[in-house]
């Protein structure tokens, strides 16, 4: 028996078998939960559709981060099927592509700001806000995000999605404060970079996956499969003591302040 049986997850992030949610729904499946699954528009439905029987769910939910109807919809209809809910991943950053490159001061704009901070941090709270109802009164039910870095160290062409994690980070920290007399636990995994849909197309990836696995005490990249893990423990009765926690899964990399010998000099 999975240390996740006869729990309820929702997963809200996952666009492909890449996605970082798709790893930690993996882990959830083999631990015994049982899930449903969120798409954010019509054009994104089929893809999740597929990726649900997999894990043998039917239940495909349209929540789109922005809009508050949406989330409240989401969750109101998943209430129809399940009585209850056990555990919430939100796996879900976006900022417009032209705010990740170069100049943080010349380059961010309100606008960019706004939508990165409202799709990246906001929706985990207005999220919570909508499954409380039905997370309450179960054992140890529990919401995770994902996070980065860049929260709290600054990285070239992050720029405000850093701005956006340290605001998620935060929202951790104080939802955790006021859904902890309620026994819902809030906690956030800070992962290591790995080659996904979002990281497409980000000039330079390649090179810090690079930098990374040559400075990181485990010496490698992290994979989704070691998220996915993580995640569940964070997700499960075992972690029962843990909130507002902001795990890392990145092979030690954010303990390091300079790091050793790199593999060519290594070799
Ligand atoms: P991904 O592209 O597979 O997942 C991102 C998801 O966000 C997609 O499923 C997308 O549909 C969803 N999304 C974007 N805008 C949305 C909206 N308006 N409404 C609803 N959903 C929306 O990429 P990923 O790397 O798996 O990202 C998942 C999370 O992990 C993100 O929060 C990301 O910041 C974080 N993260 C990623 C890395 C990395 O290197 N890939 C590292 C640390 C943290
Ligand atoms: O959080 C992320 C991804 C964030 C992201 C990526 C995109 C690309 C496509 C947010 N919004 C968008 N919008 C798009 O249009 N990561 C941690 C992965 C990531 O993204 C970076 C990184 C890393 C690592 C961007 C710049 C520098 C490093």
């Amino acid at each position: 028996m999975g240390f996740l049986s006869g729990k309820r997850a929702i997963i809200a992030g996952i666009a492909s078998n890449r996605s970082i949610a798709y790893g930690i729904a993996q882990a959830m499946h083999r631990e015994g939960a049982e899930l449903a699954f969120t798409y954010p528009n019509e054009r994104m439905k089929d893809r999740v559709e597929k990726i649900a029987k997999e894990f043998g769910s039917d239940i495909i939910l349209e929540c789109e981060a922005g809009s508050d109807e949406s989330i409240n919809t989401c969750f109101t209809d998943l209430g129809k099927t399940w009585d209850g809910l056990d555990i919430v991943v939100h796996s879900i950053g976006f900022a417009p592509k032209e705010e990740l490159e170069g100049s943080i001061v010349d380059n961010t704009t309100r606008e960019g700001s706004q939508i990165a901070h409202d799709i990246s941090a906001y929706s985990f709270l207005a999220m919570a806000k909508a499954a409380k109802p039905l997370m309450k009164g179960r054992e140890n039910p529990s919401l995770l995000t994902l996070s980065y870095l860049g929260a709290v160290a600054s990285i070239p062409n992050y720029n405000v999605m850093g701005m956006a994690k340290a605001s998620l980070e935060a929202g951790v920290r104080f939802m955790a404060a006021d859904l902890g007399p309620d026994g819902i636990r809030v906690n956030c995994i800070s992962a290591g970079p790995i080659r996904t849909l979002a990281a497409m197309g980000i000039k330079g990836f390649r090179s810090m996956l690079d930098q990374f696995s040559n400075a990181a005490p485990l010496r490698r990249n992290v994979t989704i499969e070691e998220v996915g893990n993580a995640a569940a423990f964070l997700s499960s009765d075992l972690a029962s003591g843990i909130t507002a926690e902001i795990m890392y899964v990145d092979g030690g990399y954010s303990t390091v302040g300079m790091s050793g010998i790199n593999k060519a000099e290594e070799a």
